[in-house]
C-alpha cells in the first residue's frame, strides 16, 4: 500500500485514477482548484485539499508524506490556451516545475499527463515516441515544456520521472459542455438528447481513441516503474477510427441512428492522429484492452444513467 497525491484529481482522467488506486488499496490525496473538475467526482476515500498547482504552499503541503505523485492538473483546453497564452502556462508548465520542486526533498516520482499535441503537425504514421515534436498550440508546447523540465529534475535532481503522451481519451465523466469538448462526450451527450451530431468536414479524419480505464492502467504501470531515465510513451490505442466510423459505431452501440450534420472543417484541424503503443507494451507491459464498442457502450450507459439521476433528483 502506498499514498499518492494526484493533481487534478477532481478532473475525468483524474477521477478514474483514483478510483483505480483506492481499489488496490493505496491512499489518495488530491490537489485540485475546481476550475473543471467536480468534487462529486470522488471516493469519499479520497483526501481532498482545494488548492492550486501555481501556490507553491499548496503543492509542499499536499507533498508531505507521500509515495509519488501523478501530476494531471491542468488547463486541459486547446482553445483555451491560444486565448489566454500566459494564464495557460502558468498552469499548465509552472505549474508542473512546482510539483517537480516539490519533489526536490524526497525524490517521490512524478509521473504527468502530456499529449499528443506535442506532435503537432508531425505527419508520421503511426506516431512513435523518437518522432520529431513540432507544436502548433501553446498548450502543446507547454506539455513539450513539461517532458523537458522533468528530464532536468530526473537528470540533475535524481527525481524519478515519466511523461505520459496522452492521444484522445473517451470515456465516463468527460464533460461534453464545451464546444471543445472531446468529440466523444459530444456525440454522446448530443445522442442522448435525440439532437443531430455536428461533424467538422468530410469526416474522413482520423482519431486514435483511447478509453480511460486502459490510461488509468497505463499511469499505474509507469507509476510502479517510474527511474531517472525519464521515459516519454505515448498513452494510445493504435487504432484510426474516422470520424464517420465513430459516428456508425456510436449508432450501433446506443441503438440510435444519429443525424449527420456536415459543418465547415475545423481550421487547422489535424487530419489523421495515430500513435504506436509499441513502447509502452515493451517496456511497461501495458497496452490497450478495451475495443471502441466497449469503451463507447460503457459510456453511453453512465450517461444514460447519470443523465435519469439528474432529472429525478430536479423533480
Ligand atoms: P479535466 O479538465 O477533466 O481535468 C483537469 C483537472 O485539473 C480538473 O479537475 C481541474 O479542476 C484541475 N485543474 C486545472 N487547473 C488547475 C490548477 N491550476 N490547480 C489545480 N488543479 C487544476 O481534463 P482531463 O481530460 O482529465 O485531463 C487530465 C490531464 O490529461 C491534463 O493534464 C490534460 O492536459 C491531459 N490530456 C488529456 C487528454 C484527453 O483526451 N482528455 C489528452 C491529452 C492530454
Ligand atoms: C485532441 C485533444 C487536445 C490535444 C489534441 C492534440 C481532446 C478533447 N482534445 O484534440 O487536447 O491533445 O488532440 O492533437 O482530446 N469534431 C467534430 N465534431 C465535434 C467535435 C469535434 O467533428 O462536435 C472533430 C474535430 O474537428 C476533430 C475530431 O473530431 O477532427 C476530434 O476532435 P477533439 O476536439 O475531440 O480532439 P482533437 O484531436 O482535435
Amino acid at each position: 500500500m502506498a499514498k499518492y497525491l494526484v493533481t487534478g484529481g477532481a478532473g475525468f482522467i483524474g477521477s478514474h485514477l483514483c478510483d483505480a488506486l483506492i481499489a488496490r488499496g493505496d491512499e489518495v490525496r488530491v490537489l485540485d482548484n475546481l476550475s473543471t473538475g467536480r468534487r462529486e467526482n470522488l471516493a469519499s476515500e479520497v483526501e481532498f485539499i482545494l488548492g492550486d498547482v501555481t501556490d507553491e504552499d499548496a503543492v509542499q503541503k499536499a507533498s508531505i508524506d507521500i509515495d509519488g505523485c501523478f501530476h494531471l492538473a491542468a488547463i486541459a483546453s486547446v482553445a483555451q490556451s491560444t486565448e489566454d497564452w500566459v494564464g495557460t502556462h502558468e498552469v499548465n508548465l509552472t505549474g508542473a516545475i512546482r510539483v517537480l520542486d516539490a519533489a526536490r526533498a524526497t525524490k517521490f516520482p512524478v509521473v504527468y499527463a502530456s499529449s499528443a499535441a506535442v506532435y503537432g503537425d508531425n505527419a508520421s504514421m503511426p506516431l512513435c515516441e523518437s518522432d520529431r515534436a513540432s507544436p502548433l498550440t501553446p498548450y502543446g508546447a507547454d506539455k513539450l515544456g513539461c517532458e523537458l523540465h522533468a528530464r532536468v529534475a530526473s537528470v540533475l535532481h535524481n527525481i524519478p520521472t515519466t511523461g505520459m503522451r496522452f492521444f484522445n481519451v473517451y470515456g465516463p465523466r468527460q464533460d461534453p459542455r464545451s464546444p471543445y469538448s472531446g468529440v466523444i462526450s459530444i456525440f454522446t451527450d448530443r445522442l442522448s438528447r435525440c439532437l443531430n451530431i455536428p461533424i467538422f468536414g468530410d469526416g474522413q479524419q482520423s482519431r486514435d481513441f483511447i478509453f480511460v480505464g486502459d490510461v488509468v492502467r497505463f499511469l499505474i504501470a509507469a507509476m510502479d516503474r517510474a527511474d531517472t531515465r525519464a521515459a516519454i510513451y505515448n498513452v494510445c490505442s493504435g487504432q484510426s477510427t474516422n470520424l464517420r466510423q465513430l459516428a456508425q459505431t456510436l449508432a450501433t452501440v446506443s441503438g440510435v441512428t444519429p443525424q449527420i450534420e456536415y459543418l465547415p472543417a475545423r481550421q487547422g484541424d489535424i487530419r489523421a492522429s495515430l500513435g504506436d503503443p509499441a513502447r509502452a507494451a515493451k517496456i511497461l507491459n501495458v497496452r490497450a484492452e478495451v475495443s471502441l464498442g466497449e469503451g463507447l457502450s460503457q459510456t453511453v450507459s453512465h450517461h444514460v444513467t447519470t443523465t435519469l439521476d439528474t432529472s429525478k433528483a430536479a423533480e
